[in-house]
């Protein structure tokens, strides 16, 4: 997961992090970190090609994240779940981006859209 920049701004930290031990997943990985330029183009290197790559970017180095590697059953489909549709208008009830996120932009969290991916991406930031 990532817990992105307007989340961590709104001060969500601690109720993302909360939400995500009482789904069950096991937190074996956690950083504060602010994303450079290279890190967050590399990390949405396939959305390069769309209109809103550019302004991704910069959004995602507008200020720090928290990165965590989690743990579960299941754990790909089980967060996404949880965390809700991209567009947080779109996002059901009780599902993070409904509750803390502002547009399909700044939609609080991120997380892996497979488990191929999930291993990618945490390999990014975690040794
Ligand atoms: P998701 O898997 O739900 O994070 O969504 P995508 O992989 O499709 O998009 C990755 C990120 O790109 C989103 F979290 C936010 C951003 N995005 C936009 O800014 N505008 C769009 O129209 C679609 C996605």
């Amino acid at each position: 997961m990532i817990i992105k920049p307007d989340a961590v701004a709104g001060h969500h930290i601690g109720e993302i992090v909360d939400r995500v031990e009482k789904e069950g997943f096991q937190i074996t990985g956690l950083r504060f970190l602010h994303l450079t330029m290279d890190q967050a183009e590399a990390f949405y290197a396939v959305h390069k090609k769309r209109s809103f790559f550019k302004d991704l970017v910069k959004y995602m180095t507008s200020g720090p994240v928290v990165v965590g590697r989690l743990e579960r059953e299941n754990a790909v489909d089980h967060w996404r779940k949880v965390i809700g549709s991209t567009d947080p208008q779109k996002a059901e009830a009780r599902t993070i981006r409904k509750k803390f996120g502002k547009n399909i932009e700044a939609n609080a969290v991120h997380g892996s859209d497979s488990p191929e991916n999930g291993k990618i991406e945490t390999d990014f930031f975690f040794a």
